[in-house]
């Protein structure tokens, strides 16, 4: 068993998607080989008495080196957005393929891969963003894109980029017949239209007033059509960043159904609650996203929810935008909440703050920390070699120290964002060395990742596949 072993990580509690083995853990041509039976031989040995083994984090929600809805770059590069994912513990992230108007599919990805395999720094797939289904050859680079790999699409129903009902249904149609999952931003926008334009006529426009700008109504309303619209094609839907305890609770009537819908919510719908927003001035700019920060009672319910299932997974939404005239101020000191850029940073923390709550604090311990932060993003994005600890899949590893607490400072995060929306937060229990396929890319803090590293994963095929027939009245 020893030969051929590059690397030995001993003595370490292992988190496996099974339970969790005490004992050492081997690593050849950048694969797990074994994992519990005693090692002695090896090129490499690390030890982990005391700390445990975990897989490396995939957070399958993302946003680089990407134009906003409001035409705006955002402030992460593939390199320091993957710099900080790796220090915070994620190897694998999959960020967004956006089209512009009247951009090609194939053109679309194009640029994104560009960008990616210049910077990246961990592994990382793409959803593409659908906003304009009325370009030339739309279904057919669609078709051709899903088949060469290309296994989730995003859209919108709303942010000025939303497609309406019917491109939706001819997305969600063209999804099913190639075999990719539809990942949704569901609010309603009507709704929204609305509420935003009372607002700013009554000349509320602070970021306190972006929590009441964006009902709760609008996520339920159109999770509950996103639903409808999952069930009637039988076509996989996940539904991103839950933020509403009626949301989640239509996530899981829809689920009891048997619609094939799946969905996930953030840290900041976790841990927050819409007083982030109430700062004096533009301060409150900072923690600004969409869907808000709710209440109390709503984190609760996204707990239970994830507990139960309903949720299945914890992405970071992270949506870089500096606190200055290049980002969240590019309207100007006096901006109104409508003209400020949506989003905070979260590829960093997103690991550490759940880590503290669910194995430090023992909100489920640390099989359920893995599953909602890597076996389940791996699982239902099709991303084969990633996620858990199991032979024969990607060593990628990270070693957590249960006992270490970190404080978090304004500046201490190595994205490009400039400020923590963190700061103050403590947190017990830090990633102390991660490991991608096989080789230290972060070790105490040291960071040993070189840019274009990162390697674009394919997804040949789906774990989320349609299960029966739709229920459509007109055969297709
Ligand atoms: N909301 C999104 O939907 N995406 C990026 C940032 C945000 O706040
Ligand atoms: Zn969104
Ligand atoms: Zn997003």
């Amino acid at each position: 068993m020893s030969h051929g072993v590059d690397l030995v990580i001993h003595d370490g509690q292992v988190v496996t998607p099974s339970g969790i083995v005490e004992g050492d853990l081997a690593i050849a041509d950048g694969r797990i080989i074994s994992i519990g039976c005693p090692i002695s031989q090896a090129k490499t040995h690390i030890s982990a008495k005391g700390k445990l083994v975990m897989p490396g984090g995939v957070d399958p929600h993302a946003h680089i080196e990407q134009m906003s809805g409001m035409g705006q770059w955002n402030a992460d590069t593939f390199e320091t957005a993957t710099k900080s994912a790796a220090i915070g513990g994620t190897t694998s992230v999959i960020s967004f393929a956006a089209q512009n108007n009247g951009q090609s599919l194939t053109d679309t990805v194009a640029d994104y891969s560009a960008r990616a395999t210049r910077g990246a720094m961990i592994d990382y797939a793409f959803h593409i963003t659908l906003t304009d289904t009325t370009v030339p050859s739309f279904e057919r680079d669609l078709a051709a894109l899903i088949a060469a790999g290309h296994r989730s699409l995003k859209v919108f129903t709303t942010y000025n980029i939303q497609l309406d009902d019917a491109a939706l249904l001819k997305v969600f149609q063209c999804a099913r017949d190639a075999g990719a999952l539809m990942c949704v931003h569901a609010e309603n926008d009507a709704i929204i239209t609305q509420a935003k334009e009372r607002l700013i006529g009554a000349g509320r426009t602070a970021p306190r007033d972006h929590a009441t700008s964006r009902p709760r109504m609008a996520e339920i309303e159109a999770v509950e059509r996103m639903c409808r619209f999952a069930e009637y094609l039988d076509q996989p839907v996940m539904l991103f960043h839950i933020s509403t305890r009626e949301g989640a609770a239509a996530v899981r009537v829809a689920q009891e159904r048997g619609a094939p819908v799946w969905a996930e919510t953030c840290p900041h719908y976790l841990f927050m609650t819409e007083e982030v927003l109430d700062k004096s001035g533009l301060e409150g700019a900072k923690w600004m996203c969409s869907p808000p920060q709710r209440k109390p009672a709503d984190q609760e319910a996204l707990w239970q929810a994830l507990h139960q299932g309903t949720l299945s997974l914890v992405s970071s939404d992270h949506a870089p935008y500096r606190f200055d005239e290049t980002g969240k101020l590019a309207a100007g000191p006096k901006a109104g909440f409508h003209q400020i850029a949506n989003g905070l940073p979260g590829l960093e923390t997103r690991l550490p703050l759940m880590f503290n709550e669910m194995v430090t604090k023992g909100r489920g311990g640390p099989k359920a920390f893995a599953e909602v932060t890597s076996h389940a993003p791996a699982r239902l994005y099709g991303l084969e070699r990633k996620g858990g600890i199991a032979e024969g899949m990607d060593a990628d590893i990270v070693i957590w120290n249960p006992d270490k607490t970190v404080t978090y400072g304004a500046q201490d995060l190595h994205d490009n964002v400039g400020y923590n929306p963190w700061e103050g937060t403590s947190v017990t229990g830090w990633p102390e060395h991660v490991i991608l396929r096989g080789t230290t890319l972060m070790q105490d803090g040291k960071f040993f990742g070189s840019p274009g590293s990162g390697q674009w994963l394919d997804r040949p095929q789906l774990a989320t596949r349609p299960t029966h027939s739709p229920k459509q009245a007109v055969p297709t």
